[in-house]
């Protein structure tokens, strides 16, 4: 697997059980702008704060995306954050990017130059050969 980036956020219901403009929000999901549910998702998404992160590792769309859980919280594993934080669909937590270019368009939506920093752990090389 390729070292990727993927946009993880905690959505609002899990910060508090709006920061950003319906702009932003339309951009984000511009993929499901013909979907019937796309007003609600807009509202929800600028309902409260939400904590951005930006992810990268080897592999990390997809592990992300495994730890989350499906889109339906009833169909979510148990032991992924939706399975065991979540309900509905609609209030389902948390985002993580679906693809490696989404993953790269979304953190370039969400943060600006400079709010990123780049590191290198010493523990590094015993995790990854
Ligand atoms: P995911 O967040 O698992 O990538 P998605 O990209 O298909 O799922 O949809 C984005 C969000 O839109 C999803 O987290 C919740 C909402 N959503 C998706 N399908 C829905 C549906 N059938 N009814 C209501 N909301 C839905
Ligand atoms: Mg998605």
């Amino acid at each position: 697997a390729e070292v990727e980036q993927s946009y993880i956020m905690i959505k609002p219901d899990g910060v508090q059980r709006g920061l950003c403009s319906k702009d932003l929000a339309q951009e984000h999901y511009k993929d499901l702008k013909d979907k019937p549910f796309f007003p609600t998702l807009i509202n929800y998404i600028t309902s409260g704060p939400v904590v951005c992160m930006a992810w990268e590792g080897v592999g990390v769309v997809a592990s992300a995306r495994k730890l989350i859980g499906a889109t339906n919280p009833l169909q979510a594993e148990p032991g992924t954050i939706r399975g065991d934080l979540a309900v509905q669909t609609g209030r389902n937590v948390v985002h993580g990017s679906d693809s490696p270019d989404n993953g790269k368009r979304e953190i370039a939506l969400w943060f600006k130059e400079g709010e990123l920093c780049e590191w290198e752990s010493v523990q590094t090389p015993w995790l990854i050969e």
